[in-house]
């Protein structure tokens, strides 16, 4: 291969299975811009990622957990401003503004590139660079699609190599001229000789940029979550719902990247069907996947294939596929605990990195929720002391948990399937306190997309904003979806328009309705499993329900009590329509459609116009 010399910069030094040549020049050019003072080829072995953790405690970008307690564990405190995605920072620049879309921030290409320019050169001075390359999806998995992460912190080294396929075996896929995501990423710190580094470098100015049309992602100034990881948000749901669609406009069956889990339940009797659910960040999806069933459910398996992605592709018998392009868990741990998820519990028990929550004196971990007590001292998620009395939380609302999905106990046995699962449903689900009932069933395609499109859900701390304000969200992609919003959806109605007879059904939930105390009505966790059953006895034609304004929903009846004490007047709590809220609601979607009318699907006007009709009689 030929290695460009870099003049003044770092040596390439490119390990000798590289046989790439294009992606050496890529290299070569950010190393170039950016200025780094090494370059590290990542490999993805266990000595590496030992390594890397070594560096990071010895550095203090990391504490090394009490191996007694957390095996092989890691806590990392971030800086107090760099604890979210930042959405309004997020850029999806497209040739045109009305390819991003009225929902997405846009930037022209060329000026965004000059300002990105700027911005990186010279911008991993001091620093080293990490070649990080990963494949989303099984390694060589037709669906699967690969990426190369340049990093000037080995904090997205590690947490890369739990979160996706990571390492050298990258490179045999790739072989002399794969096609590969680019994704630069800079925390934005350069350092100056022989000064010292802090603990979590990052930057005020912040940028994360999309290019569609290159298919290429720069993230700037944040090292957090889905701002620095970018195999997760940046390319498997912003850069690969862009790919899904323009699989389509070239002729093919086109398919999706959605904020999905994707779960297996399975029968007493052995039949299984697989579920993808789309709840907003900090939901309850991870719950969701890893759900245990009440015990009035024995026999009765929840299994998982995914927590957060969902990649989505029709097959040859028109049913649809889904695939988790994750390897990991990214979850939020405030409110993880033996009863609300017993098995994240266990996948966590050791092997993992803690982001953002508090330390106990004993060199473990907690969080709000962990422990009905709080211990009477702990190191907040600020590095300082803190005791019950100190009236702040000890863990961030948004802290976390990176764990590899093998460390799940109840990982489905085709979560790393390359042909993917075939779907029986999907599940839509906001966050709301009023109106929108438990659950309801569509009753037929474009129904079901007027659901998810219309969908509303008050925002959690997962993102850098106000906390608690409904928001509409369609089908959870409001932050994610690559592309014009309203094209979004026509391309859901083609998908569905194309395989009429084979497609899931669509139902919308909504676990968090409140009593006039403001407390959550519906128990959850488990108890959702009710609601799950209820989905496959209609899919299998078994179980009744009533139509409203909406959609199907249960009557008490059709539901399974058994074990838990949920009156009839609980119930209609839940699952009531309010007319007039509902008048409240349906001025919320126009005001959404107003928003998305370049490109709004007629099929949607058209469901709005029967919604009005019903709300009439
Ligand atoms: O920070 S992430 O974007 O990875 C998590 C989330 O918001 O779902
Ligand atoms: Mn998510």
């Amino acid at each position: 291969m030929n290695q460009p010399v870099l003049q003044g910069v770092a040596a390439l030094n490119v390990p000798a299975y590289i046989k790439h040549q294009a992606l050496i020049n890529w290299v070569a050019e950010i190393a170039a811009l950016t200025k780094p003072d090494s370059i590290y080829w990542c490999d993805g072995s266990d000595e590496e990622y030992d390594r890397l953790c070594a560096e990071m405690v010895a550095s203090g970008t990391m504490k090394k957990l009490n191996p007694a307690k957390r095996p092989n564990s890691f806590l990392a405190l971030s800086d107090p401003s760099d604890v979210a995605r930042v959405e309004d920072r997020t850029y999806i620049c497209s040739a045109t503004k009305e390819q991003a879309g009225p929902t997405n921030n846009w930037i022209a290409p060329a000026a965004m590139r000059e300002t990105l320019h700027g911005l990186f050169d010279g911008c991993m001075r001091g620093r080293t660079m990490y070649v990080v390359p990963f494949s989303m999806g099984p390694l060589g998995s037709p669906i699967a699609h690969i990426g190369v992460e340049l990093s000037d912190t080995p904090y997205v080294a590690v947490n890369m190599r739990i979160m996706t396929r990571m390492g050298k075996a990258v490179y045999d896929v790739l072989g002399s001229d794969g096609a590969f995501v680019p994704a630069v990423h800079s925390v934005g710190a350069p350092l100056a000789d022989g000064q010292q580094d802090v603990a979590w470098p990052c930057n005020a100015t912040k940028y994360i940029v999309h290019f569609p049309e290159s298919r290429e992602i720069w993230s700037y100034g944040s090292g957090y979550g889905g701002n620095a990881l970018l195999g997760k948000k940046c390319f498997a749901l912003r850069i690969a719902s862009n790919m899904g669609k323009q699989e389509a406009e070239a002729g093919g069956s086109g398919w999706l990247a959605e904020h999905m889990l994707i779960l297996g339940v399975e029968s007493p009797e052995g039949k299984k069907h697989y579920v993808a659910a789309a709840f907003p960040s900090a939901c309850g999806k991870t719950n969701f996947a890893m759900m245990i069933p009440p015990a009035a459910f024995a026999g009765w398996k929840v299994t998982t294939i995914g927590d957060d992605i969902a990649w989505i592709k029709p097959g040859a018998d028109g049913r649809l596929y889904a695939i988790n392009p994750e390897a990991g868990y990214f979850g939020v741990a405030p409110g993880t605990n033996e009863q609300t998820n017993a098995n994240c519990m266990a996948s966590m028990k050791d092997n993992t990195i803690f982001t953002n929550v508090a330390l106990t004196d004993d060199g473990d971990v907690w969080w709000e929720g962990l422990t009905k007590e709080a211990p009477a001292h702990l190191i907040d998620w600020q590095g300082q002391d803190w005791t019950p009395a100190s009236g702040t939380k000890a863990a961030h609302p948004n802290s976390r948990f990176t764990v590899a999905a093998t460390q799940n106990p109840v990982l489905d046995p085709s979560w790393d399937d390359p042909a993917g699962v075939p779907l029986s449903a999907f599940i839509f689900g906001g966050r709301r306190s009023t109106t929108v009932p438990l659950v309801t069933e569509a009753r037929n395609w474009i129904e079901g997309v007027y659901m998810a499109a219309t969908m509303g859900s008050e925002t959690t701390a997962a993102a850098a904003a106000k906390v608690g304000v409904v928001r509409r969200d369609p089908f959870a992609m409001l932050p994610f979806i690559g592309y014009n919003m309203s094209d979004y959806f026509q391309h859901w109605l083609d998908l569905g328009a194309k395989n009429p007879d084979t497609m899931p059904a669509i139902f919308c939930v909504n676990w968090f309705r409140t009593d006039d105390a403001g407390r959550f009505v519906w128990p959850g966790f488990g108890d959702n499993m009710r609601v799950l059953k209820w989905m496959l006895d209609r899919i299998e034609g078994k179980a009744g329900g009533v139509e409203h304004l909406f959609g199907i929903t249960p009557t008490f009846e059709d539901m399974n009590w058994d074990g838990l004490a949920f009156t009839r007047e609980q119930f209609e709590n839940i699952t009531s329509i309010d007319a007039a809220a509902w008048q409240e609601e349906v001025k919320l979607h126009d005001e959404l459609f107003d928003k998305l009318a370049y490109h709004l699907p007629q099929e949607l006007i058209e469901t709005r116009k029967t919604l009005q009709r019903r709300m009439a009689s």
